[in-house]
């Protein structure tokens, strides 16, 4: 087992309904340690970027819209196997196709306004840990 660093993004959906105590609880209740933290609106061209992995996705104007629609908040999470387990806390990215208690089954509205984000590889967790937090 490895300790790992990734990226949740607790989306405008779940801040507007006031439910990022439980989101946070679901991450410390699984052993993930939040290790850093910030609040904050993305402005469209910081999240064009984000996203840029889904440019020529049909819905990649709607996700760029939901993203900046509100503030966020902006997490590193740190424990054991950390990507792949915050993977398994969110739930399927549809969420009616998640599993019954993860945060999308229990949280999230629609596959557009699904609560969380979460980095799904090595790699992505290392590039969107550094593009949102220096050093
Ligand atoms: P993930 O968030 O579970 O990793 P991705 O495939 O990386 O899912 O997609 C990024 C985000 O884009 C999703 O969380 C969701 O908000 C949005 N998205 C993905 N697929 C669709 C779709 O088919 N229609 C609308 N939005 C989508
Ligand atoms: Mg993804």
């Amino acid at each position: 087992m490895t300790t790992e660093r990734t990226l949740s993004i607790i989306k405008p959906d779940a801040v507007k309904k006031n439910i990022i105590g439980k989101i946070l609880q679901r991450f410390e209740d699984n052993g993930l340690k939040i290790v850093e933290a910030r609040m904050q609106s993305l402005t469209k061209e910081k999240a064009k970027e984000f996203y840029k992995i889904h440019s020529a996705r049909p819905f990649f104007n709607d996700l760029v819209s939901f993203i900046t629609s509100g503030p966020i908040l902006i997490l590193v999470l740190e424990g054991e196997n950390a990507i792949e387990k915050n993977r398994k806390i969110m739930g399927a990215t549809d969420p009616k196709k998640a599993e019954k208690g993860t945060i999308r089954a229990d949280f999230a509205e629609s596959i557009d306004a699904n609560a969380v984000h979460g980095s799904d590889g090595q790699d992505t967790a290392k590039g969107e840990i550094a593009f949102f937090f220096k050093n």
